[in-house]
């Protein structure tokens, strides 16, 4: 069997986590059960990045040791995606002994290798922010975060020699053009940090203690982003005792990550990696951001969103098609109360809920809930919508294998307007007035077809959508696979449920509106 490793990011506990962490992580479910029906054997990597001076503050400012506001915050978030049903294979801690052990070991031996060493970290200080700033970042030679005085100060540290392997990345990034996606950001990397050279990295720091101690000298704790890239490893058991995991899913096929995280992702962990002498990831994919009408979600602004009262009011299948579906390949996209309720009373109510009580209905009536088998005689009509299917099928796979997961969404929901155009060219009641019962049939047998391959292509992220839709209409097990969706001719002896059941009850969008704007934060 093929593998498949993907992985989120971990996220930093700071936070209560949003709609913009459960985006990357419903995403990340979503091309996991795709491929998962594309018979991969799929492992799902997510967790927790829980070191660093950040979450050191928030812990004190939460009057909890870093430890106790890392435990809860570990169970908060495990609590999220079992709301959220993600499926994953694993959840990493930066805390965890399996992962700090092999932290350690891994700078030792970059130490020892050469490629780290000590040097002297000098720069601009800002005590509030307790962060370095170099002479260009400085705005009007105050701190460009907070306006504040800086300080020149020296500090010593370890450094990573960057410089060494920047040569070697450059030919990758030429012999791997699909490397980074999408492409605007590779050409980003490439032109703003590669070409012009990369500068070695400060990989230690003395400041705080909340880290990885590097065990040789103890006053310095590993640099958070260090430690935290290679949790993609070490959750594999790494340089451990069982590495079994390691041997069957590295490198990964796919790590994906927010466009703020990229340049990470696309330029020191491959390095890290060369310097380890490990195959490099197949592919990063960096996708755009979850905006608000004002900008940012930020607690300051009280527009902040979560996502556990949209799913308690309007269900996980919804949540998952309204954010997957807003957010372009690559692109930013924007969450307004709005546009939730628009997609939900558009899309899922009108569009897909109605077609598939229209055809409950109409088979009931004119056939006592009976498809028989495939029509003898078929229509143009008819011709066209297995046609346009079939087109259809192909593209959202071609989607999926690309991480366009909006396009697909999109494609799929082109099928289902498709579906709904061809009941009114078709005019079934017409047909049954005149009593066309052959012409009826087929019409019925090929709308049971499109909604059967509709609720197939929407499972890898609108499960239980999925599952009613198939479960009203009977069709059996083997017709409810992947596989199956280019099977068109074998639905047998059906009787669809005659007490339809609605899947999405229209909203009233005021009302609703109103609800949703509640819930920000
Ligand atoms: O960066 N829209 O953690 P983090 C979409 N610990 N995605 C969003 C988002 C938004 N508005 N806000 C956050 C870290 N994200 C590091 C990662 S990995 C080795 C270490 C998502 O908690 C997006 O995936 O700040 C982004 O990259 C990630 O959360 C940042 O999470």
């Amino acid at each position: 069997m093929q593998k498949f490793y993907l992985t989120t990011p971990i996220y930093y506990p700071s936070g209560k986590f949003h709609i913009g962490t459960a985006y990357t992580t419903a995403l990340a479910n979503t091309i996991k059960k795709y491929k998962q029906e594309r018979g991969f054997e799929a492992y799902l990597l997510t967790g927790m990045d829980e070191h660093g001076q950040k979450i050191q503050k928030v812990a004190e400012a939460n009057g909890k040791t870093p430890q106790e506001h890392v435990d809860k915050m570990a169970e908060e978030a495990k609590k999220l995606w079992s709301l959220m049903e993600i499926e994953y294979d694993d959840f990493i801690r930066t805390t965890e002994e399996r992962h700090t052990k092999v932290v350690e070991k891994i700078f030792d031996r970059l130490m020892e290798q050469g490629d780290i060493y000590k040097s002297e970290y000098e720069g601009w200080y800002c005590m509030p922010c307790e962060t370095y700033f170099t002479e260009t970042q400085l705005i009007d030679g105050k701190c460009p975060d907070c306006g504040r005085e800086v300080k020149k100060m020296k500090e010593e540290s370890y450094f990573f020699n960057m410089k060494k392997y920047a040569d070697r990345l450059i030919k990758f990034y030429y012999e791997n053009p699909n490397f980074i996606l999408p492409e605007s950001r590779k050409n980003e990397l490439f032109n703003n940090f590669l070409k012009p050279g990369l500068e070695d990295l400060c990989v230690s720091r003395t400041s705080f203690d909340w880290g990885v101690k590097v065990k040789k000298d103890p006053k310095h704790v590993v640099y958070v982003w260090l430690d935290a890239l290679t949790n993609y490893i070490t959750a594999l058991g790494y340089l451990s005792e069982n590495d079994s995991l390691m041997e069957k899913y590295w490198p990964a096929d796919l790590h994906l990550v927010g466009k703020d995280i990229i340049r990470f992702h696309g330029l020191y962990w491959p390095i890290f990696l060369m310097a380890l002498d490990l195959p490099l990831p197949k592919q990063i994919y960096a996708h755009g951001f979850i905006m608000m009408k004002d900008g940012k979600m930020s607690k300051s602004k009280g527009n902040v969103i979560y996502p556990e009262p949209l799913i308690e009011r309007y269900g996980l299948d919804t949540f998952k098609y309204f954010i997957l579906r807003e957010m372009s390949y690559g692109q930013d996209g924007t969450f307004t109360p709005e546009g939730f309720v628009e997609r939900y009373n558009f899309d899922l109510c009108n569009d897909l809920g109605n077609l598939l009580n229209r055809t409950i209905g109409m088979i009931n009536k004119y056939f006592n809930g009976d498809i028989t088998s495939y029509p003898n005689i078929i229509s143009d009509l008819d011709k066209e919508i297995e046609k346009f299917s079939d087109v259809s099928i192909h593209e959202i796979e071609e989607y999926f294998d690309t991480y366009h997961i909006s396009n697909a969404i999109a494609e799929t929901w082109n099928l289902v307007s498709r579906t709904n155009k061809y009941i009114d060219e078709t005019a079934p009641w017409i047909l049954f007035k005149e009593e066309k019962y052959e012409a009826l049939k087929s019409v019925m047998y090929h709308l049971v077809e499109s909604l059967r391959r509709i609720a197939i292509l929407i499972k890898p992220y609108m499960k239980h959508t999925s599952k009613k839709i198939l479960q009203q209409l009977n069709i059996p097990e083997e017709l409810q696979t992947w596989n199956s969706l280019t099977d068109y001719n074998k639905l047998k002896n059906i009787k669809v449920t005659d007490k339809p059941e609605v899947l999405f009850a229209r909203l009233e969008t005021e009302t609703e509106v109103e609800e949703i704007k509640n819930m920000m934060k």
